[in-house]
């Protein structure tokens, strides 16, 4: 199998864009959506891997280049699986997490008064490699853990400060990055597919 070489990294999101660059190879060449001003598609899928697939096709038919996409949230038990697929949209058209993080705080509370005690959560990854000729593979990763009774830490992006994993008692933004990077759900969607680069 021919090992890829060049790819664009099908994300606008620059905290995604830059954990997705350090789990592939130093010396393949990669492209950047912002740095080209391609802005994202509508997000118009029912499931993590539709609204891959559908961003790493368009990213591909872009510049006619190998495009490997990312479609990731935090599903929360007790809000039966939100913010999901929405997880971006919680945030606002400005992006802004400190609303988001408020909003899944708030939804909490309403469903269970002493959720700080114990809850469920978990981030998913779903990956698309797409090929200019029509070619597809993809793969899902996902690690398990709880929500923060409050908010901690500045490193990483998005839900971080709210996201501690099983088996840890810091949250995600309170991580070394590398630590992060080597146990979650783009870590273990990416393992699946790097065959296609390694
Ligand atoms: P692109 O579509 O351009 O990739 P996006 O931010 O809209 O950018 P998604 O639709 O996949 O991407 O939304 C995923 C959201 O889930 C993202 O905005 C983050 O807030 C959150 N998320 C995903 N992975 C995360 C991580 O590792 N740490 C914290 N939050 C994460």
């Amino acid at each position: 199998m021919n090992k890829i070489t060049e790819i664009i990294i099908g994300t606008n999101n620059q905290g995604k864009y830059k954990e997705i660059c350090d789990l592939l190879p130093g010396n393949i060449k990669k492209y950047s959506p912002k740095e080209l001003n391609i802005p994202s598609p509508e997000e118009s899928g029912k499931s993590f891997k539709e609204n891959s697939f559908i961003k790493a096709s368009y990213f591909s038919k872009k510049i006619n280049k190998i495009c490997l996409s990312d479609d990731s949230g935090l599903e929360i038990d007790l809000l039966k699986g939100k913010p999901g697929i929405y997880s971006s949209r919680w945030a606002g058209e400005k992006n802004n997490f400190d609303l988001a993080i408020r909003k899944v705080f708030m939804e909490m509370d309403s469903v269970k008064k002493n959720w700080k005690n114990e809850n469920k959560a978990r981030f998913i990854c779903n990956m698309t490699l797409y090929w200019p000729d029509g070619k597809t593979f993809s793969s899902e990763g996902h690690i398990e853990g709880k929500i923060s009774a409050i908010k901690k830490g500045e490193n990483g992006f998005g839900y971080d400060p709210i996201f501690i994993p099983n088996g840890y008692n810091k949250t995600f933004a309170e991580m070394e990055p590398k630590l992060k990077m080597s146990i979650d759900h783009r870590f273990n969607a990416f393992f699946k597919l790097k065959k296609f680069f390694i």
